[in-house]
C-alpha cells in the first residue's frame, strides 16, 4: 500500500512545525539554517520516521508472550462475544471517511495480510518477541476513504481500566507504515484473550501501549481535543509521552 501523497505533505507539515520548534528551542546559529538545511533536516526525521524496524526470526519467538494492562475485559458483552468465538464482534471505520465500514473478523481474514516477527517493549521494563499476522491499517483506511481533514487515526476498545475507556491515537505517518497492521494471531493462532483478543493493534515504531487490544473501533479526526481527556490515549491523559518512538 502506498502513501497518499496529500497525507505525506500533510504528516511533513507536522514534522516540519515539531522541527522549527525544536530547533528554536536549542538556540545558537541552528535559528538561522538555510531552507535547504531544514529540508534536509525535516527529510532526515521523515526517513526516521517511515523506517521499518526490525523483523526476527521464528527461532527469536519468546515462549510465552506476557498479557499487560487488561488481561481479560470484565464487560459481560466481552464474555459472551469470547464464547461464541467473536462471531458477533465488529471493528467499526468511521470518523472522518466517505465511506463508512464494519468488519467482521471473517472479514479481516479475508483481507490480504501481513505477517511480521517483532519485539514489544513495555514501559514497566519487559520485552517480548512474537509474531503478529493481519492486515495493514492503511488497507482499511484506504477502502473507507479518508477525507482531507483527517490528522489522526483513534483507536477504540472493549475495556475500561478503572471506569474509563481504553483508547489510543497515531499520526498518519504512524496510521500508513507499512508494519501498522490490526493483527488478529499470534505466533499462527487466533489472539490469545490476554493479548487483545479478537483483534489488536501493532504499532511497531512505538512503545506498549500504543498497541490497542480488544479493537471495537478506528475513527479518522482532525484534534484529539475533546476525546477522552484530549491527550490522545488512556496513558497520555494520564502523562505518558503522545509519541512514544523507539
Ligand atoms: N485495550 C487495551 N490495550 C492495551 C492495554 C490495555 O490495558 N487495554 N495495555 C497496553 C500496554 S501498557 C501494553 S505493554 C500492551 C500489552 O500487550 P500484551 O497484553 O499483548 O502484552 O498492550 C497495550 N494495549
Ligand atoms: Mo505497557
Amino acid at each position: 500500500m502506498s502513501l497518499h501523497r496529500r497525507d505525506i505533505l500533510l504528516a511533513m507539515g507536522v514534522t516540519l512545525v515539531g522541527a522549527c520548534s525544536k530547533v528554536a528551542d536549542s538556540g545558537g546559529s541552528t535559528v538561522f539554517d538555510t531552507a535547504e538545511d531544514l529540508h534536509r533536516k525535516a527529510q532526515r526525521l521523515f526517513q526516521s520516521r517511515t523506517a521499518l524496524v526490525k523483523e526476527y526470526s521464528p527461532e527469536d519467538i519468546s515462549p510465552f508472550f506476557r498479557g499487560n494492562g487488561t488481561t481479560r475485559p470484565a464487560e459481560a458483552s466481552y464474555a459472551l462475544s469470547a464464547a461464541n468465538g467473536f462471531a458477533d464482534w465488529r471493528l467499526t471505520v468511521g470518523g472522518l471517511v466517505d465511506n463508512p465500514l464494519a468488519f467482521s473478523i471473517e472479514n479481516i481474514r479475508r483481507l490480504p495480510q501481513r505477517t511480521q516477527i517483532t519485539r514489544h517493549d513495555c514501559v514497566e521494563g519487559w520485552s517480548a518477541i512474537g509474531q503478529w499476522t493481519g492486515p495493514q491499517l492503511s488497507l482499511v483506511l484506504d477502502a473507507a476513504g479518508l477525507q482531507d481533514s483527517a490528522r489522526f487515526i483513534v483507536f477504540r476498545c472493549a475495556d475500561e481500566l478503572n471506569g474509563n475507556a481504553y483508547y489510543e491515537s497515531i499520526d498518519l505517518l504512524d496510521a500508513y507504515h507499512p508494519q501498522t497492521i490490526i493483527a488478529h494471531q499470534l505466533n499462527g493462532e487466533p489472539l490469545p484473550i490476554r493479548n487483545g483478543a479478537p483483534l489488536r493493534m501493532r504499532i511497531e515504531r512505538q512503545l506498549g501501549y500504543k498497541h490497542a487490544k480488544y479493537l471495537t473501533g478506528i475513527e479518522a479526526v482532525a484534534s484529539l481535543d475533546g476525546i477522552g481527556g484530549g491527550e490522545g490515549g488512556y496513558w497520555e491523559d494520564r502523562g505518558y509521552q503522545w509519541y512514544a518512538g523507539i
